[in-house]
């Protein structure tokens, strides 16, 4: 009997297995109308792949395979998708890494904050599709004198990477980004109208206009209404941390402490709105959240801060520095009514610094900042944005992600909001 594929039809992953499947000649059974939104994940699948992920690709003998890539070579074994030369194969699981870990896997992170299940930061949404852009010039460039990627056939180094572009034509890379790469989308479309996968790929609806959310998901909730909570002791930095739902308290909410913040005058500065301007506007330019910014700033009832890490040499991997602003950002939660900010990782690995800039509620940082227990392994200074026009740089490069310092550029970032 044939192996059972499940995965929903319009799904990219399950439509990169099919794709192998029909290349292949490989047979295998699949519900076309299998819909994610149904009750699938019972106990009983869930016993059979831990993981909870779709596809799967159930054998005969009741193995269950998970992940596309791993299914599709499966489903290519023996036939012309997969070279016996050692060094084409190998070259084949280098487009199979390009197109899971360059491709698929940033513009999934992309996709999910289109989608509101990841809270929609304009900074780092332009970050990733910037980066996938850059890889996806480089493909162009090598496409110049290539109808396939490996050797001169079609081989599952295509399939993997043409199904990765299916899925970001579709959703976050758009014409205009798809103009510049004209060797791609020859290639791509080569790919999706193959004869043999007309069935998987046709219709094909690319996006032509990326739309931002509306409003960030995040920011949606009432603030207001939120418990402040205790800071957090410093714990092991985590992939992704920033970019994480918030998680439900453990414990029950502390009762309401007054905090003397509230008690400054009032202020015609709403940190709420800048944070929403922040995220869905550019932040240069005219019509951006800066020009925002410096009609509507309070001098009197706020203030702007350059903070640095003081212990820079002691940053090693960039991912990890981050993830480190990541974690400073988490234990600043009950300060989040008087606090914005903007942090980043300057320079390389080993040798990089931890640079950026916080607007505050009142004139004095520690109040603010003294709620996250490491705050004292940052400096801080006033920066005087209408006076100093250094002042004024450094903030606007905080702001817009581009700060150079000594030479150092902005590697990864971070937003408090
Ligand atoms: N690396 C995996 C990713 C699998 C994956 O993320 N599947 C998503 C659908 S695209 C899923 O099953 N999501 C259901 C869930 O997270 O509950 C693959 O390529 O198969």
């Amino acid at each position: 009997m044939a192996p059972t594929l499940t995965g929903a039809a319009g799904n990219p992953r399950a439509r990169r297995v099919r794709a192998a499947a029909a290349l292949a000649g490989a047979e295998i059974n699949w519900d076309s109308k299998f819909d994610m939104s149904g009750n699938w994940k019972t106990e009983e699948f869930l016993a059979k792949n831990p993981f909870g992920f779709l596809p799967t690709l159930e054998l005969e003998d009741g193995t269950v395979l998970r992940e596309s890539a791993a299914i599709a070579e499966y489903l290519a074994e023996g036939s012309s998708l997969l070279p016996s030369d050692k060094t084409q194969r190998a070259e084949v699981n280098q487009w199979r890494s390009t197109a899971d870990q360059e491709l698929f896997v940033p513009a999934s992170l992309a996709n999910r904050q289109l989608m509101g299940v990841l809270p929609y930061s304009k900074p780092n949404f332009d970050g990733i599709v910037k980066k996938i852009n850059e890889r996806l010039a480089v493909i162009d460039s090598i496409l110049i004198t290539k109808t396939f990627l490996v050797g001169e056939r079609i081989t599952l180094a295509d399939v993997l990477v043409g199904s990765a572009l299916a899925f970001l034509f579709t959703t976050v890379i758009d014409g205009e980004s798809r103009v510049k790469v004209p060797n791609v989308v020859r290639y791509f479309e080569t790919f999706v109208n193959h004869p043999k996968l007309l069935e998987v790929y046709n219709p094909i609806n690319l996006v032509e206009k990326v739309t931002p959310p509306a409003a960030p998901a995040k920011e949606q909730k009432p603030k207001a209404e939120k418990a402040p909570k205790e800071p957090k002791a410093p714990k092991a930095p985590k992939a992704k941390e920033a970019d994480e739902e918030e998680e439900e308290p453990l414990v029950p909410a502390e009762p309401k402490v007054k905090n003397p913040l509230d008690d400054l005058p009032k202020s015609a500065f709403n940190l709420e709105e800048w944070k929403r301007q922040y995220s869905n506007l550019d932040t240069r330019g005219s019509g951006g959240s800066l020009e925002w910014f410096y009609e509507k700033f309070d001098r009197e009832g706020f203030s702007i801060y350059r903070v640095d890490f003081k212990y820079n040499e002691e940053l090693t991997q960039v991912f990890m520095s981050s993830n480190q602003v990541g974690g400073f950002f988490n234990r600043l939660e009950a300060s989040r009514k008087y606090l914005f900010g903007s942090v980043g990782v300057l320079g390389k690995a080993n040798d990089s610094i931890i640079s950026g800039a916080v607007i505050i509620r009142g004139q004095d940082i520690e109040p603010v900042i003294n709620v996250a227990p490491d705050w004292e392994s940052y400096s801080y200074k006033k920066l005087d944005v209408d006076n100093n026009k250094e002042d004024k740089e450094f903030f606007e490069g905080a702001m817009a992600w581009d700060l150079v310092v000594d030479g150092k550029e902005w590697a990864d970032g971070k937003n408090f909001k």
